[in-house]
């Protein structure tokens, strides 16, 4: 097949993660050598890429991994010299925010420090060819919100270690810019979620909960705040506006965001709801989820995406708990299944005298 991008190359940082997998997937559907960084572990961490690593239409070659870490410059500069892409996206992170006041020093280093070392191996690449850089900025930089909706002039207010490290690298990336002239660009991707969510984010947790509790697999469900408020999108809509930036004639900073702000209690409702099930019944809450400092309301918006880039999101809230849900629900159905056969086997055991 004849791809108009068939010589361009794009390299991923953070490709075994939720929105990595999604724009690897995009990329590769558009004829892009695909390159992605890994971190090596114990057990497996591809299981997000693997149906696209594997599938045959794919090879040869089309797909790349590199073991890299963020906290590593020396290893990223010979990754990105070596493979010399066309494109960069810097996704990889210590994503979670709760996690980030456990762990301050380490999620400023992935976050602050690599996106830092991740630009600086974009730079020496410069010296050779032109390349171009997409930046994971983040909704959670306006915090403590000083303007409703938020769009890419509101101050940012950071409430967290992570979000100080994103607000880091967000100007590193505008100075990038400014200073080498690289073509840079900052995407402030307020949350984006899928049946690829990781399970301790509020909405994975909610749908495995929900669906768990409706096969009898769990009976409870603990959470924190409930009367957040996030703009949540769909992943898969998101990753084209990333890709999007990156084909302009200028480096900019996009909001991409729906325009919508649900409370976490009404995802909870909705997502119950599906099952049958009333989320009182099983919602109780636990401090160990509340974080030190909130952020009580996020809700982005995106005009300017819409008329630059041509960018809408096609998801709406409502589908995206479906679509959610409904995944999980497989999940879990095969969990039980998966559970009877094993308690049928061990009962026959027994009767055997096994
Ligand atoms: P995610 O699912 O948590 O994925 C994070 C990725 O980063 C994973 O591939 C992870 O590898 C990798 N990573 C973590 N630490 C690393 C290190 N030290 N070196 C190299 N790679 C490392 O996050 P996501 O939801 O896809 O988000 C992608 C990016 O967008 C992140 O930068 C996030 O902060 C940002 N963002 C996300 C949202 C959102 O709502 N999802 C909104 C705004 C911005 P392992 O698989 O090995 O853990
Ligand atoms: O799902 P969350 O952990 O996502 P959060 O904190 O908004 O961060 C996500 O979106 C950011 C973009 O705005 C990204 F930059 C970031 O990397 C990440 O992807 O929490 C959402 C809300 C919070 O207000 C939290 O306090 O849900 C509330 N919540 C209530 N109970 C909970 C829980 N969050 C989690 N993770 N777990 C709970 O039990």
């Amino acid at each position: 097949m004849n791809h108009p991008f068939a010589d361009r190359r794009a390299l991923i940082t953070g490709i075994t993660g939720q929105a990595g997998s999604y724009l690897a997937e995009f990329l590769l559907d558009k004829g892009y050598e695909v390159h992605g960084v890994i971190r090596r572990a114990s057990t497996f961490n591809t299981g997000r890429i693997d149906h696209i690593y594997q599938d045959p239409h794919t090879q040869p070659r089309r797909l790349v991994l590199h073991y890299g870490d963020l906290c590593d410059g020396g290893g990223l500069t010979d990754i990105v010299l070596k493979t010399e892409p066309d494109e960069i996206y810097n996704l990889g992170a210590q994503s979670h925010v709760r996690v980030s006041f456990d762990q301050p020093l380490y999620t400023v280093d992935v976050v602050a420090a690599g996106a830092m070392r991740m630009l600086e191996a974009a730079r020496q690449l410069q010296r050779h060819k032109e390349v171009r850089f997409y930046q994971a900025s983040s909704s959670e930089m306006f915090g403590k919100v000083d303007e409703v909706p938020q769009r890419e002039t509101t101050r940012f207010h950071p409430r967290s270690p992570y979000a100080c490290a994103k607000v880091f690298a967000f100007h590193q990336t505008v100075n990038y810019r400014e200073a080498y002239d690289l073509f840079a660009c900052n995407g402030i991707l307020f949350n984006h979620e899928s049946p690829r969510r990781g399970e301790t984010f509020v909405t994975r947790k909610i749908t495995r909960a929900a669906t768990r509790i409706r096969e009898g697999l769990q009976e409870k469900l603990y959470l924190g705040n409930l009367s957040a408020k996030r703009d949540w999108g769909y992943a898969g809509d998101y990753v084209e506006a990333m890709w999007l930036m990156l084909q302009q004639d200028r480096p900019e900073d996009y909001v991409i965001a729906t325009g919508e702000s649900h409370s976490v209690q009404e995802f909870l409702e909705l997502a119950f709801e599906r099952v049958g099930l009333d989320w009182r019944e099983y919602v109780e809450t636990d401090p160990r989820y509340l974080r030190p400092a909130e952020v009580d309301l996020l809700v982005g918006d995106a005009s300017k995406a819409r008329k630059q880039l041509g960018w809408t999101p096609a998801t709406s809230f409502e589908r995206l708990v479906e679509i959610m849900v409904d995944a999980d629900w497989e999940l879990a159905r095969n969990e039980a299944a998966e559970e009877n056969r094993g308690t049928s086997a061990a009962d026959r055991a027994a009767e055997s005298g096994g």
